[in-house]
């Protein structure tokens, strides 16, 4: 029997990433796709009210620990997100474990550093990454107030993020144009999902292994 696909949706604070991943939800569902939709950081578990508070800059802790959490938060999630997979449910991501590296990394700590608590959580089939520049996301009204919505910050992120998309291949990781309109951006989206509907048969791989 298939399995539901993984698909993880990345970007960068401003791309407009949580409209075109509830957009997506309603065009699963109207496909008669089952579908759950997840976020990380997942604030809800104790492990996520800890970063909620880190990133509301109600608590301070070392740029270490603060990634190890974020890493924590989707360990928590893992048997979840693999039961629903094998269940034949689409398992849509709203961020993860790239954002967790990009973030972390932009900050300053070494990439293969970051990388590694996440080896080997369940691997996407696809990574949507939503790709805007800091100019446009300057037009949509700039950054919230929480920690990391600098465009400074959001620079160096977008240049992880370019790095870690060289490590897959096209198949793995598409960069759409989120500076679009949302009509355009998310019939792009659904371009790159659709062949997903019918399942996966394909093994779950595991990141970075
Ligand atoms: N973030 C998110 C990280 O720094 N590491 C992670 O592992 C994840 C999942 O949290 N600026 C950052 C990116 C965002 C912030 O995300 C909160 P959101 O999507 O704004 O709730």
């Amino acid at each position: 029997m298939a399995r539901g696909a993984f698909i993880a949706v990345e970007g960068l604070d401003r791309s407009g990433k949580t409209t075109q991943v509830a957009t997506l939800e309603t065009r699963l569902q109207a496909a008669g796709i089952d579908v759950k939709l997840l976020k990380f950081p997942d604030r809800t578990t104790a492990i996520g009210q800890m970063i909620d508070a880190y990133l509301r800059s109600q608590s301070e802790l070392d740029d270490h620990a603060i990634h190890l959490l974020f890493s924590a938060n989707r360990w928590e999630l893992a048997t979840k997100i693999e039961r629903l997979l094998n269940e034949g449910t689409v398992v849509v991501c709203d961020r993860y474990a790239f954002s967790g590296v990009a973030f972390s990394a932009a900050k300053g700590l070494d990439l293969d550093w970051c990388r590694s608590p996440d080896v080997s959580l369940p691997a996407p089939d696809v990574t949507l990454f939503l790709d805007i520049s800091p100019e446009k996301a300057r037009e949509r009204g700039g950054y919230g107030e929480e920690r990391y919505e600098k465009e400074e910050l959001q620079r160096k992120v977008r240049a992880i993020f370019s790095k870690i998309s060289e490590e897959f291949s096209a198949e793995k990781w598409v960069t759409i144009d989120a500076g679009r309109s949302h009509e355009d951006v998310a019939a792009d989206v659904w371009s790159r999902v659709e062949r997903f509907t019918a399942g996966v048969h394909s093994p779950l791989e595991r990141l970075w292994t």
